[in-house]
């Protein structure tokens, strides 16, 4: 992770200087990680005696974010028009007013500042502390905290050491150049956060039924590419036995890249009988944000995802096939999920 710097602290600080009122979103279907660094933004509004209104268009399916899920309502109230005329508009945790979801307010002309750590977010403009290299966007805000209103209250820093932890999956993910990161974390048990307690916040909780999905989806779960890969998939019928709630996809894509040579993991989800969605995990350098960015998603190397239309051998074929392409260079068979599954090996 790179420190945030002096100029884009100076430039967060002079955002809120610019604003009395602010509204504080992340992206639609919230983790760990964007509900906390919403509530790390907050807690610096606050002390910067500024008005702010948190806000998530949900839904709020983990189970680890449920007690948070009263803080963020997912409709705005009708302000009058010339206080959000003049309300600034700060995104954490994605880089796009779209990823927001359905907003029941039209929040394109307001000032905006970004604060993302999103491989896929680009280059953004000044208004904006976008790092790929930070492992969390609350390690961002927890920087910015300190440096504009100095050390989080044990509340924020139980909130900002829950969001790293969930998108390090404890720390798992770290490298060593994040010799910063466990600085920053030790920071934030100084300050009052419990990682025994968060850890069992985060790794318990979900209903019985969850862990028998794990079960047939690992029963379902197939290697391709001479065992580099491995995938899996949910489908309506699954979602319509064992039930949405607290479904825990971490679980699945932990378990299944510990096997054998297993370099990547995807796993996609029917939706709707229209609509899917899909995850991919990787270890070491294999980067399945480009996978996921060919097919119109994004995330970060290791994890990323996307969402589309269509049925779920559809989607998981042309995934594979890109993940093919990105492990090999120049796959020439392809791989067809469905009626005619075929396993590859390269
Ligand atoms: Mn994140």
């Amino acid at each position: 992770m790179t420190p945030v710097t002096d100029v884009q602290a100076e430039s967060f600080g002079a955002f809120i200087e610019r604003h009395e009122f602010f509204i504080v979103a992340g992206h639609k279907d919230p983790d760990g990680d964007s509900l906390a660094s919403c509530l790390g933004v907050a807690a610096i509004l606050r002390a910067k005696r500024k008005q702010y209104q948190l806000f998530s268009a949900g839904p709020f399916k983990r189970s680890e974010i449920r007690r948070y899920e009263a803080l963020f309502p997912s409709k705005l109230p009708d302000y009058p028009p010339e206080l959000l005329a003049a309300a600034g508009l700060i995104i954490v945790d994605c880089a796009e007013r779209e990823r927001l979801g359905a907003v029941n307010l039209d929040l394109s002309a307001l000032d905006l500042f970004i604060i993302d750590h999103h491989l896929t977010a680009g280059a953004q403009g000044g208004q904006s502390v976008v790092d790929p290299a930070a492992p969390s966007a609350a390690l961002l805000v927890q920087q910015l905290h300190e440096r504009l209103a100095g050390s989080p209250d044990a509340d924020t820093a139980r909130a900002l050491f829950f969001g790293l932890a969930t998108d390090t999956s404890f720390f798992r993910f770290l490298t060593p150049r994040d010799g910063d990161t466990f600085r920053a974390a030790g920071r934030l048990v100084d300050y009052g956060a419990d990682p025994r307690q968060i850890s069992d916040e985060i790794s318990t909780g979900h209903p019985f039924k969850t862990r028998k999905l794990l079960g047939v989806l690992l029963c379902r779960a197939q290697q391709t590419f001479g065992g580099r890969v491995a995938y899996t998939y949910e489908t309506l019928e699954d979602t319509r036995r064992y039930g949405r709630d607290g479904r825990d996809s971490d679980s699945l894509y932990r378990l299944l890249l510990s096997a054998g040579k297993t370099e990547a993991v995807v796993f996609v989800r029917q939706e709707t009988d229209t609509s899917c969605t899909a995850g991919l995990r990787s270890r070491g350098d294999l980067d399945v944000s480009a996978v996921a960015a060919k097919l119109g998603g994004g995330g970060h190397k290791n994890a990323a995802g996307l969402s589309t239309e269509g049925t779920f051998d559809a989607l998981l074929s042309a995934i594979l096939n890109a993940l093919g392409d990105a492990l090999s260079g120049n796959a020439t068979e392809r791989v067809v999920i469905g009626k005619t599954t075929r396993v590859l090996s390269l």
